[in-house]
């Protein structure tokens, strides 16, 4: 020990006072001690804010006063930012404080809190009520909010940012301005609901900001946002940058509703900035009836990181969102790098979702792994192009896993884009698509593998497309076909260019369906009812006494 303090140089030792000095300050000032200050709008007591007799009529008498480590509990009833009708006036929580409502103003214990019962209202309309030309331009603002801010149990409404844009705050985030510019924000915001807040920029009833490099990383929590709206994008939220800390979800729990915003993201729209090395969580969330004019129905992301970048969309529901592009979810990345990334969507269900074009949209071109994994989709319309599109360049790995697709009307099932010089395959297990009238899949000069899947449009009267080009590439890609059953209509065929296809223990069922150029055909594969079969074909070793007779039904020995 004595040999160790021996090897500390000067610096250390003027650190060390440094920390010594700051811990007696502490100590000696009680910074760690913790204050509770009650709000109550209906308390008739000495206005104190220590108890909920003599609590605080107005929310703003607490937060002037609370400190890091102080928390507030604020009684049902409704709060606005100000008496008077100063719209830049708005609820400003100091960093380390914790902000609890829906409390009937008699408990001692937060856990017998119940916010639906007792709700708590923060209210942005100010001047003449019901009119809200005059209403605050930001309900609740938290700057620079530490790891320790909280915002827990509140009603946030009718925030209007519609100020003038030489102030960010008064043209984005009406509800809630979460402030990390040039800085750090980490608050979470727990069993919230927004409700008709308006920004003509970004970012409706929340805005993240994180410019100049800032680094934030909010969390909502059981949240729910319905009917706000944005000029620009994130009708419900915009976030942009990144964090260099993981917390977790960033999304959890919270649901969607009826948001919209005029061009990116009807419900959320994060840009996920250059810096940073977070996952963009959203875990166990409904996006419901949420419009975007441009892309990104529910959720829209952007991206320009180069490295460390993760995106992952668990167990969420996205319904009857509305988009010309992307109508549920849109993901794009704008400045692509060869770094590695990882993209996951999985237990999801897209139901009843309506586009111009695509439903689910991923132009992540370069994030290394892309997977899609045990998702429905059912019902959605794509007046022109495919239900999902993902367009993956160079070595990016392809993989939908237990992927179930039915009715709706669209073009393409599955679109994969074009890499140019090669790529990693596309791999599909388990896919069922049931009752679609074009069921294409798509895979553009990739090889694509296909295993243990079901394919079954009997009244399909349109051309089933898989592998449809190669054209840049010195290699076609092949198709690869294992324990699948393709059931297809009349006019319905497999269209392989070049080397094609090589199919093992698979059945091709129903009249006229051809394959392209120079098929494999190999184990145990049956054709039936097939009236026109294969050209160019090269047939495995008994393959022909396999085809069954024109009209009798397939069986698999
Ligand atoms: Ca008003």
């Amino acid at each position: 020990m004595l040999s160790l303090f021996i090897s500390f140089n000067n610096k250390t030792l003027i650190l060390m006072k440094h920390f010594a000095l700051l811990a007696a300050l502490a100590w000696a000032t009680g910074v760690s001690a913790q204050t509770r200050y009650y709000v109550n709008h209906a308390a008739t007591g000495a206005n104190s804010g220590l108890s909920w007799t003599d609590a605080f009529n107005d929310l703003q008498q607490a937060l002037a006063i609370a400190q890091d480590g102080d928390e507030i509990w604020v009684a049902q009833g409704t709060y606005k930012p100000t008496l008077d009708d100063d719209r830049a006036a708005s609820f400003e929580v100091p960093s380390g404080v914790r902000l609890y409502g829906g409390f009937a103003g008699t408990e001692t214990q937060l856990e017998q809190r119940d916010w639906t019962a007792f709700p708590t209202a923060l209210d942005g309309d100010i001047g003449i009520p019901g009119d809200t030309s005059d209403n605050a331009y930001t309900v609740v603002f938290m700057p620079y909010s530490d790891e320790g801010t909280l915002l827990d149990g509140f009603i946030i409404r009718n925030g209007n940012a519609n100020g003038h844009w030489s102030v960010l705050r008064h043209i984005d985030g009406g509800g809630l301005y979460i402030l990390a510019d040039n800085g750090e924000a980490y608050p979470d915001i727990r069993n919230c609901r927004f409700e008709r807040n308006y920004a003509v920029r970004v970012g409706g009833a929340v805005e993240v900001n994180v410019a100049n490099s800032g680094t934030a990383f909010p969390r909502f929590e059981h949240c729910v946002f319905t009917d706000n709206h944005a000029g620009g994008s994130g009708g419900a939220i915009s976030r942009g940058g990144g964090s260099w800390i993981n917390r977790g979800a960033f999304l959890y729990h919270c649901r969607f509703e009826r948001n919209s915003a005029n061009n990116y993201g009807g419900a959320v729209s994060c840009s996920i900035g250059t810096t940073g090395s977070d996952t963009l969580l959203v875990q166990n969330c409904i996006f419901e009836d949420n419009y975007a004019g441009k892309q990104g129905g529910g959720l829209n992301i952007f991206t320009t990181r180069t490295k460390n970048l993760f995106i992952w969309v668990d167990s969420c529901l996205f319904r009857r969102n509305i988009s010309p592009q992307g109508a549920a979810l849109n993901m794009l990345h704008l400045s692509p790098s060869k770094e590695d990334g990882e993209m996951k969507i999985s237990n999801s269900s897209f139901i009843e979702n309506m586009a111009e074009e695509i439903i689910l949209r991923i132009l992540l071109d370069l994030v290394k792994y892309q997977t899609i994994q045990n998702c429905e989709f059912i019902q959605n319309y794509s007046q022109s192009t495919s239900l999902i599109l993902i367009s993956a360049l160079e070595n990016v790995m392809l993989l939908l896993e237990d992927v179930y697709i039915s009715k709706g009307d669209f073009d393409a099932a599955i679109f994969r884009g074009a890499p140019l010089n090669g790529s990693l395959p596309t791999v599909i297990n388990r896919l069922k698509i049931v009752d679609v009238q074009r069921p294409w899949i798509n895979n553009v000069h990739a090889d694509l593998f296909i295993n243990n899947s079901e394919i079954v449009a009997p009244l399909l009267d349109e051309v089933f497309c898989l592998q449809k080009f190669y054209l840049y590439q010195n290699t076609p890609p092949s198709l690869y076909l294992n324990n699948t059953t393709l059931w297809l209509g009349e006019q319905a065929r497999v269209v392989t260019p070049g080397r094609g296809l090589i199919a093992n223990n698979c059945i091709f069922s129903n009249a006229k369906m051809l394959l392209g150029s120079f098929p494999t055909v190999v184990n145990h594969s049956f054709f039936a009812n097939m009236d026109t079969l294969l050209t160019g074909a090269t047939l495995g070793p008994g393959i022909r006494s396999q085809v069954q007779p024109l009209g009798r039904a397939s069986s698999v020995a």
